[in-house]
């Protein structure tokens, strides 16, 4: 009513106003502006992240960024081309400045292995913290410059994602040699015999042509992803790839050993992730993570080694509340990169303290470690027997590879390596007779025993790779003695394959080799230690002898272990080549492990997974190293 009763240029005046304060209303607006903007584009995983983990930080930010979580696309996957014939391979073995960035899909599709690629410029901050640098030194071990600055807090800011900086220095892929093509037709036989009788179960049994069961989540297979990608055989993957997006499940009521769910589980997803930038690995290692967190819930934070994993209960062993130390310290690599992906904290923050308390301990003797530490009271047990064989093994080669992995910063693990070593050197190393073969024994009690496992063979990898890495040069050397003793360990035998534990003569014996061999020890159950430390050794001295020794091994096992119908077994006597005893079992770390160390011994491409951008984990899985050299 009253706006009919207002005159013709009163409602025009009125109009005019609303007008204009609606015009002011939507510059003031705009003019906001970027601010506004950038707050409603911010990705939902960011949004939540923030809140999740506020103001949380990474000391040493890792360089490397995961690979892209989305448009993961296994069709992108580099193409096979064996047959494409030999340019001779050639060899560069200085180790690279560069920092490395996961395959882009474009560039995927040029190189057959396109694990790694190179960018130009540091992180700032990588710059700055080079510049504040001191020197250590630890009983000869000189530590260059840069390697040592303080160590990382265990705060995780955000997490990994795609760098934008572009791909630079793409190199010509490197052809497949004739070995190399040997390890392919090898992988491919056991993988018929795994896909005809074992398909998406642990454990092939080729004579049987069925399968075992461990904590039934397709072992085998998982193990074997990063393998079949960096064999390059793209069929295989793509269809292992299926499995486990539509039956790879954790949610089951099932009971699994920490360690090995960990090494093999959660070790092969995280660097298959890596290597194929598919998001479905990093969804299934988040997924199997968490459900591995409840083993740390004990009075000492020392982890149990069962999970049932549906359930989200952990427990010792039926009979102890001990846990193995190499079990409890051999999860730090797997479960600490997983923090770095997700920019969750508490899966580093877990194995840091494990490391921390046992770096403290008591108990050692010059760096060795007992095998036992109770999950209660959290010190070790049954002290006095000092091995570098089963349950204290990879307890060494961890401390190494964690001190790269970070960057080569947290100096207590560089300490801790470093005493182990010498206390390697002064109690158990002796010489075998008549070869003088330099060998690793155990110690009980006071009392030394010329007895040694296979699994003592990772170590001369390990020396190596300390040596590569800036520790002395006298770790070479003894990696160098320690590998012709491994090789021995294996051609001194009758069927050319290593038994699972020596005994060396100490005392020259007319008719007698360096090598003894007890009945329970004979048999070989496809283990890689000795090829994981020929590519080691191969990879930084160019020496061909041990692409020679690992040919012979690969030999060998064809000739003893290989089952007609597909797959290889393990075998229960190693001294008879007429009967070797098939034990009806292939490993999975025969797939995970043995030939993929192999296939890389083979190689004369450093760059086809480069020791200065990757650690592998104790199960040959490769990780990011978070500051290359
Ligand atoms: C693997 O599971 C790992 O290499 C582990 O560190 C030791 N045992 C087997 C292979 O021998």
């Amino acid at each position: 009513k009253k706006w009919k009763q207002l005159s013709r240029l009163q409602r025009s005046i009125i109009l005019f106003l609303f007008a204009f304060l609606a015009v002011c209303g939507v510059i003031s607006l705009t003019s906001m502006g970027e601010p506004w903007k950038s707050l409603t584009n911010k990705s939902l995983d960011e949004q939540r992240t923030e809140s999740e983990v506020p103001g949380l930080k990474l000391a040493n930010p890792a360089v490397l960024p995961a690979p892209q979580k989305a448009d993961a696309n296994i069709g992108d996957y580099p193409e096979l081309s064996p047959q494409k014939q030999p340019k001779l391979p050639h060899v560069r073995r200085s180790p690279s400045n560069l920092q490395i960035k996961p395959p882009r899909r474009d560039v995927r599709l040029k190189t057959r292995h396109a694990t790694s690629r190179v960018v130009e410029e540091p992180f700032q901050a990588d710059k700055e913290e080079k510049m504040e640098k001191s020197v250590i030194s630890w009983r000869g071990a000189v530590i260059e410059p840069d390697q040592n600055t303080e160590p990382p807090s265990s705060k995780i800011k955000e997490p990994e994602k795609p760098s934008s900086v572009e791909a630079e220095g793409q190199k010509e892929p490197v052809p497949i040699n004739e070995r190399q093509m040997a390890v392919i037709e090898a992988f491919r036989h056991a993988w018929k015999g795994y896909k005809d009788f074992a398909w998406g179960h642990d454990e092939l049994k080729p004579l049987s042509k069925s399968y075992s069961e461990w904590f039934g989540l397709g072992l085998t297979l998982v193990d074997a992803l990063d393998t079949m990608w960096i064999l390059g055989l793209k069929e295989e993957f793509e269809e292992a790839r299926k499995w486990v997006a539509s039956d790879l499940v954790f949610d089951k009521n099932v009971d699994v050993n920490l360690f090995e769910s960990t090494i093999r589980i959660l070790g092969g997803l995280l660097s298959t992730y890596h290597l194929s930038g598919d998001s479905l690995f990093l969804e299934k290692a988040k997924d199997i993570g968490n459900r591995l967190m409840p083993a740390f819930k004990t009075p000492s934070k020392i982890p149990y080694s069962d999970v049932n994993i549906g359930r989200g209960t952990a427990h010792p062993p039926r009979w102890t509340s001990d846990s193995t130390v190499a079990e409890v310290t051999s999860i730090q690599l797997e479960f600490r990169e997983l923090s770095r992906l997700t920019g969750d904290e508490k899966f580093q923050k877990a194995v840091d303290e494990v490391m921390k308390h046992v770096h403290m301990l008591s108990g050692k003797n010059d760096g060795l470690v007992p095998m036992f530490i109770n999950t209660n009271s959290g010190q070790f047990t049954h002290l006095g027997v000092y091995t570098l064989g089963a349950r204290a093994d990879s307890y060494y080669e961890y401390l190494l590879k964690q001190w790269i992995q970070g960057g080569k910063k947290e100096n207590e693990l560089l300490e801790d390596y470093m005493r182990a070593i010498e206390g390697v050197k002064k109690h158990l190393l002796q010489r075998s007779q008549p070869k003088k073969l330099t060998f690793v024994g155990e110690l009980a009690h006071g009392h030394f025993s010329a007895k040694m496992d296979h699994l003592v063979c990772f170590l001369p990898g390990t020396l190596a790779l300390g040596a590569h890495n800036g520790l002395t040069t006298d770790h070479m050397k003894l990696a160098e003695a320690l590998i012709e003793t491994c090789y021995q360990m294996y051609a001194q035998v009758e069927t050319g394959l290593s038994p699972e534990i020596v005994h060396f003569n100490l005392h020259a014996q007319k008719g007698h080799k360096d090598v003894e061999i007890k009945p329970a020890d004979r048999h070989n159950l496809l283990r890689p230690e000795t090829v994981e430390s020929l590519f080691y050794m191969y990879r930084f001295t160019g020496d061909k002898k041990y692409q020679d020794w690992g040919w012979e091994i690969l030999q060998n096992f064809n000739k003893y272990t290989r089952v007609p119908t597909g797959g290889y077994t393990s075998i229960n006597n190693v001294q008879n080549p007429s009967n070797p005893e098939p034990r009806d079992k292939m490993e999975s770390f025969f797939l995970g492990e043995t030939l993929k160390y192999m296939f890389l011994l083979f190689s004369d491409d450093i760059d086809l997974i480069n020791l200065d951008k990757y650690v592998f984990n104790t199960e040959a899985h490769p990780l990011p190293i978070w500051v290359p050299a």
